[in-house]
């Protein structure tokens, strides 16, 4: 199963969240995001094995990650895959450490692998057909965190939808 570790945006930020993907769509196309799917991943698994995914679900159950507060104030876009964004412009050093702590159990454990950087970005459009990030609105967003979630992406007909497998403590 394909797996992430990521952070789940509380209920207001969610809907504020899902405010700015309507206004991004409607300026760039492409695919919007469902409320729902809203996220930040911290780290992304690929294919893991039933059984280590049990293992992974364990570790993550008996997880305290340091709370945090991570300010949004920009768009960025990917602009290969059409990817419309928000995120921060400052790097937040409370979240890389986070995502550096979390490799550093996954990668000798064999659980995919650290990537070169890490840009914390909530991902709002897929496939954007332009990216005019100038003419969309200003940010100024927090996001109050102190739980981690781990992710199974599931692929059907009709995209990416996703469950969640487990929780850390809070
Ligand atoms: O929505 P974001 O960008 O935060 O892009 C995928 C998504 O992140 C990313 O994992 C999250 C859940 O699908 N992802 C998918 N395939 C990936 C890959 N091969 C990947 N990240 C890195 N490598």
């Amino acid at each position: 199963m394909r797996l992430f570790l990521a952070l789940m945006p509380p209920p207001e930020l969610r809907e504020r969240l899902g405010e700015l993907a309507e206004i991004a769509h409607a300026r760039c196309g492409g695919r919007r995001m469902p409320d729902e799917s809203l996220h930040l991943t911290l780290a992304f698994l690929g294919e893991v094995e039933e059984a280590r995914a049990a293992e992974l679900v364990e570790w993550v159950q008996g997880l305290t990650i340091p709370p945090g507060e991570w300010h949004l104030d920009c768009w960025g876009g990917f602009r290969r895959p059409g990817i419309v964004w928000v995120g921060a412009q400052a790097a937040d050093p409370a979240l890389s450490q986070l995502q550096g702590r979390l490799w550093s159990t996954l990668e000798p454990l064999g659980f995919g692998t650290r990537p070169t950087q890490f840009v914390p970005h909530v991902t709002l459009l897929r496939r954007a057909a332009t990216l005019p990030l100038e003419y969309l609105p200003p940010i100024e967003l927090s996001w109050f965190y102190n739980q981690l979630e781990l992710i199974q992406s599931i692929t059907d007909e009709r995209g990416a939808r996703y469950r969640r497998l487990a929780i850390s403590q809070s």
